[in-house]
């Protein structure tokens, strides 16, 4: 096991889907003990822009004062440096790419901030686009991730997991706040299976607030916009 010393997490502990829970899922599941800072965006502090010069943006992650962002660059930094069981990306340099594809493109076109604060027509495109987006998944995990249970990497959750994970296990409080159904376990099984599992994970359960305090969250959040 890599050498723990002292970690550091800089991120929010807001109601909303967040990448912060990536790391945090990533770090619980690893058994890396770590100390949460956590920021307020509407005033970062001089520590954040410090460590994220360029897109002052949170989770930063700071290990024996070295600090490194972007959830995706975090996540492979905490399987690489903590390369203890459960690994976060497969072996098979395949199998990684299939992992690194889908989460790219999770990030690219799934968008739960577009869903809550459009409105009218432009929440009717919104939705329509998240669910080609999920169809289009759908079709990606019956191909590249068969044989794979209950999560995408199998056994226990890893990268994509994560990354998909860290906003998709809120759908039900995303539903709820825009009164539309968005995961129908007929038309989207495998996904549905997924996610399932996913929000039943003891680590996942752990980092979600509770459901009606995440759905005034983002209805206050909302109406101060
Ligand atoms: N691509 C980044 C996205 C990080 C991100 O969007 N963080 C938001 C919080 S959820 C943030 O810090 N926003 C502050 C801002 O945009 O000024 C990642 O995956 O880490």
């Amino acid at each position: 096991m890599g050498e723990i010393s002292e970690v550091k997490l800089y991120g929010v502990w807001s109601g909303s889907p967040s990448p912060t829970k990536r790391v945090e899922v990533a770090l619980k599941l690893k058994g890396i003990p770590y100390e949460f800072i956590e920021e307020d965006l509407r005033n970062k502090s001089d520590m954040l822009v410090q460590y994220n010069p360029v897109h002052k943006k949170v989770p930063v992650l700071v290990h024996n004062g070295k600090p490194m962002a972007e959830s995706h660059i975090i996540l492979e930094y905490i399987d690489e440096q903590w390369n203890h069981s459960p690994r976060l990306l497969p072996e098979d340099p395949y199998e990684r790419s299939n992992v690194r594809f889908w989460a790219k493109f999770y990030d690219q076109k799934f968008s739960y901030v577009k869903l809550v604060m459009s409105e009218g027509e432009e929440r009717a495109k919104a939705i329509a686009e998240f669910i080609e987006n999920l169809c289009i998944l759908e079709d990606g995990i019956k191909r590249d991730f068969s044989g794979k249970s209950p999560f995408f990497h199998g056994e226990n959750p890893g990268f994509l997991d994560m990354v998909i994970g860290s906003s998709a296990c809120s759908y039900r409080v995303i539903e709820q706040v825009i009164g539309v159904k968005l995961i129908d376990p007929e038309t989207h099984p495998l996904f549905y299976s997924w996610v399932t599992a996913m929000v039943n994970h003891p680590v996942v359960k752990e980092t979600l607030p509770p459901h009606e305090f995440m759905v005034n969250f983002i209805l206050n959040y909302k109406a101060r916009k």
